[in-house]
């Protein structure tokens, strides 16, 4: 609510909130193995991507705008805002935001680049930024431009507490959690990796790790 009294978040946004707050009731509240393997699993992609961005909407913004300044300074990526729902006020609002809590330059959405496969607001991006970028992370995705941006070749991370979404099937790594709380440990996943001379093990399989998500919700009511 504080997110929208500010004009960072949409009132559509509040909807989007409280589906959020049902599957993490759901989930029990709680970080799961599964979140824990993608989160190292995203840290991994995310280093080893030549030109990642951080796409900041207007929920992420009200929710983890400290972390996510911290994450783009872990990384070297730059944030980049990206919004669903059109209004350039609340564009410059979440710039605001992310700058209050110590971002530098912000990359804005812009008309001279367009990506392909879609046709919302979202598709205005920055040519510097997402427009080239390899590697996205952007948590509370909307299913549309995920598919756009796997089909444009793009690698997308994605934070989603709902594992059944068509931006969790579609991402290529999913973290289903919330998002306060995947974002700090996705930052000591980062410094783990550090210590660790960049590698965390293993290969990661998406949609064995949505599946291990939907049993522990479907497992609430039995
Ligand atoms: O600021 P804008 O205009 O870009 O709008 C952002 C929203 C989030 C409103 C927009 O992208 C949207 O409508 O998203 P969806 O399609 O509702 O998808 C949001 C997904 O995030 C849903 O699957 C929710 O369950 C999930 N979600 C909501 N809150 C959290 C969350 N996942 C992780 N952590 C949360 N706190």
């Amino acid at each position: 609510m504080a997110g929208v009294k500010r004009g960072v978040t949409s009132e559509h946004g509040l909807i989007a909130h409280g589906r959020g707050e049902a599957y993490d009731y759901l989930l029990g509240e709680k970080t799961h193995d599964f979140a824990l393997a993608a989160i190292d699993a995203a840290a991994q992609l995310l280093t080893s991507a030549s030109h990642p961005v951080i796409s900041v909407n207007g929920n992420v913004a009200a929710l983890v705008a400290a972390d996510l300044v911290r994450l783009s300074e872990a990384l070297g990526a730059p944030l980049e805002v990206n919004i669903f729902h059109a209004s350039k006020q609340r564009e410059q609002a979440i710039r605001s935001c992310l700058q209050k809590h110590g971002a530098g330059e912000v990359l804005m959405p812009s008309t001279d680049a367009e990506l392909d496969f879609i046709d919302s607001n979202r598709k205005y991006v920055h040519p510097e930024g997402i427009y080239k970028a390899d590697a996205i992370f952007v948590p509370l995705e909307d299913g549309d431009r995920c598919q756009a941006l796997r089909q444009m070749g793009k690698a997308v991370v994605t934070v989603d507490l709902n594992p059944m979404s068509r931006t969790s099937r579609a991402a290529s790594i999913t973290i289903v959690d919330n998002v306060v709380r995947a974002l700090p440990l996705l930052l000591e996943s980062l410094r783990g990796l550090a210590a660790d001379n960049g590698r965390h093990s293993a290969e990661f399989d998406n949609l064995a790790h949505l599946a291990a998500a939907e049993r522990e919700i479907r497992s609430q009511g039995s």
